[in-house]
């Protein structure tokens, strides 16, 4: 994940002056890397005001007043991980479209509740698919989680039901509901996930005290849409971006903050269980602009 890897100064620009050409080029790598034509120009003109027809020493120059900028804009949504366990039991939906990573994620994150000392339970409410059962199931015993599910084709809002009463009957502090992947725009599935909250409803009006939305940072723009159609069924409390440890483009995480608002809460660098960090806005800027 950078935005920068073909931007070599000298080599493009063979000067070290800041002139309009560089200054559109920079938009240019700023929109290839899907943070939007908004971000893009904004940047930019930052960008002018404060370095157009000065002399540069290096790219680094360059990149260090871009994570700075960037981590301006990215501050405001950061979303203390720890906040997902502010009441006893929380009740967390994992909610996101085929394959973004929501079973790994929750498997990383109840590791990282379970090292706190932390009792979990885990609901399989994707009852859509044998696999995801036992993938989640895989995940529960390799880190000592309580797992709740039910028979294949089950509604999936029962589930998450009886995950919730588990949670509040065996004093869990965390249970993470995982649901299936699917996608958003065929509708009666959306009506399931409706229906999942609707229940989830019913035992506690405070139920789910989280939604978080799993969003696969190789998807691009698309991730906007995915965001715009879960608004829509729920209340989305915060966002965790996925596989940023492989090429994607980053960026897309300023549309998204642009657009939603919304508070990121973690960050998906790899496939392990320890591969899941708190979104740090200074960190993740300098990864971004990494040359
Ligand atoms: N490189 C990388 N791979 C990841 C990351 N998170 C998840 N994956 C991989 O992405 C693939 C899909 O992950 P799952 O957790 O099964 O995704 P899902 O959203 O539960 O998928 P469905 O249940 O089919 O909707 C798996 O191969 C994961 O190992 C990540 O942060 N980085
Ligand atoms: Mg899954």
């Amino acid at each position: 994940m950078k935005f920068f890897e073909n931007f070599k100064f000298d080599n493009l620009f063979g000067k070290k002056k800041i002139d309009q050409n560089l200054l559109d080029r920079f938009e240019e790598i700023l929109i290839e890397s899907d943070v939007g034509t908004e971000v893009a120009s904004n940047l930019k003109e930052e960008f002018k005001k404060e370095k157009i027809g000065k002399e540069i020493k290096n790219e680094k120059e360059i990149f260090d007043f871009l994570a700075e900028q960037i981590s301006k804009i990215l501050k405001p949504h950061e979303k203390n991980l720890n906040n997902l366990n502010k009441n006893s039991p929380s009740i967390v939906v994992i909610a996101g479209v085929n394959g973004v990573g929501k079973t790994t994620t929750i498997g990383k994150l109840g590791k990282l509740f379970k090292n706190q000392g932390k009792k979990i339970v885990f609901g399989a409410a994707d009852t859509f698919r044998a696999a995801a059962t036992e993938q989640l199931e895989l995940w529960s015993k390799k880190i000592g989680a309580d797992f709740v599910k039910s028979d294949l084709g089950t509604d999936p809002a029962s589930v998450g039901y009886k995950t919730a009463k588990f949670a509040e009957e065996n004093k869990s502090d965390i249970a993470f509901i995982d649901t299936a992947g699917r996608l958003q725009n065929k509708k009666n599935l959306m009506e399931e996930y409706k229906k999942i909250f609707t229940v989830l409803k019913k035992i506690n009006p405070k139920y789910p005290h989280e939604t978080i939305l799993v969003l696969d940072a190789t998807t691009g723009q698309n991730a906007l849409n995915q965001v715009e159609e879960f608004k829509k069924i729920s209340n989305i409390t915060g966002l965790i971006v996925t596989k940023l440890d492989t090429s994607a483009k980053g960026g897309i995480l300023l549309a998204i903050c642009k657009k939603f608002g919304l508070p990121i809460v973690a960050v998906g660098m790899g496939e392990k269980e320890s591969d899941l960090h708190s979104f740090n806005s200074e960190q993740f800027s300098k990864m971004l602009v990494q040359n």
